[in-house]
């Protein structure tokens, strides 16, 4: 990897100095509160307790969603006991403080939103709201869990009783919020990466729109083309960032 290493003193001056901070955030910055990631240690991928790569893949899901609902169910359980990680407090603080303009995330946990930041980019989708893929009635997460409670795969009360899909973007499908993604990136002076393995695309190629410097904190190597003012700290996102808050507030 071709780029710099950074202090979190140095990422705190260059914060402090940036008129156009984004965060670009991924499942890394969620595992200290306690949802596995796909690709680190521990993570979906490795672990086999799920097919990480058919729960979101979206002509799966059409043939058979039953992979995805039992990921569903075992997310649901876990997330009325989570809370934010101090990487997404201090991403809403930030914020608060005039010194962050949004969080793009590719993450469809709703911690940044728990943790308070406003202007969240949800390029992945989120379980927010969920649709029949019949006849597009929507339902919100209290309506999709109940039926979750019900019926081993969720469906409509409609004619067809069409399938249920969370809003969620599968493998396979458009990213719809890339347009306002890509402005944000363009625009800033300042794109802090965090917790992401910068593997899925479209997400991915946003560092390299980046109109400034690029921070990456993530505890594994990533790969970025060669650039000037790319910084990569491999150190665990709430241990890099206390220290940077302490230059900070
Ligand atoms: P990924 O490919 O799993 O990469 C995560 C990266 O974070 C890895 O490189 C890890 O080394 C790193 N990491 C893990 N914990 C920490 C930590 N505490 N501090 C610093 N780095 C850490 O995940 P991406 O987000 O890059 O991949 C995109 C997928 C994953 C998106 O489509 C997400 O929807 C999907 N995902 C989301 C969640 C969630 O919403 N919390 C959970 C699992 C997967």
């Amino acid at each position: 990897m071709n780029i710099q290493p950074i202090s979190p003193q140095k990422c705190a001056t260059l914060i402090q100095q940036s008129k156009m901070t984004i965060a670009l955030s991924g499942a890394g910055i969620s595992t200290a509160a306690g949802i596995p990631d796909f690709r680190g240690p521990g993570g979906i991928f490795s672990t086999g307790k799920y097919d990480g790569q058919l729960v979101f893949d979206i002509d799966h899901f059409h043939h058979d969603p039953s992979e995805f609902f039992r990921f569903t169910r075992d997310l649901a359980a876990t997330v009325d006991k989570l809370q934010p990680t101090f990487t997404h407090e201090f991403l809403a603080r930030l914020e608060t403080a005039g010194l962050l303009e949004a969080v793009v995330t590719q993450n469809i946990d709703p911690l940044h939103a728990m943790a308070g930041s406003q202007r969240v980019v949800s390029v992945h989708g989120s379980y927010a709201t969920s649709h029949c893929l019949a006849c597009g009635k929507s339902y919100d997460y209290q309506q999709l869990l109940a039926l979750l409670g019900q019926q081993e795969i969720p469906r409509c009360d409609c004619e067809s009783q069409g399938l249920i899909k969370p809003d969620v973007v599968f493998f396979g499908e458009a990213v719809t919020k890339m347009p306002e993604a890509q402005s944000l990136a363009a625009q800033s002076e300042l794109m802090l990466v965090l917790g992401s393995s910068l593997t899925v695309y479209p997400v991915a190629m946003l560092p390299g729109l980046a109109g400034g410097a690029v921070v990456i904190v993530n505890t594994q190597p990533v790969q970025l083309p060669p650039a000037p003012n790319r910084y990569f700290a491999a150190q665990s996102l709430d241990s890099f960032f206390r220290q940077v808050a302490t230059e900070i507030f």
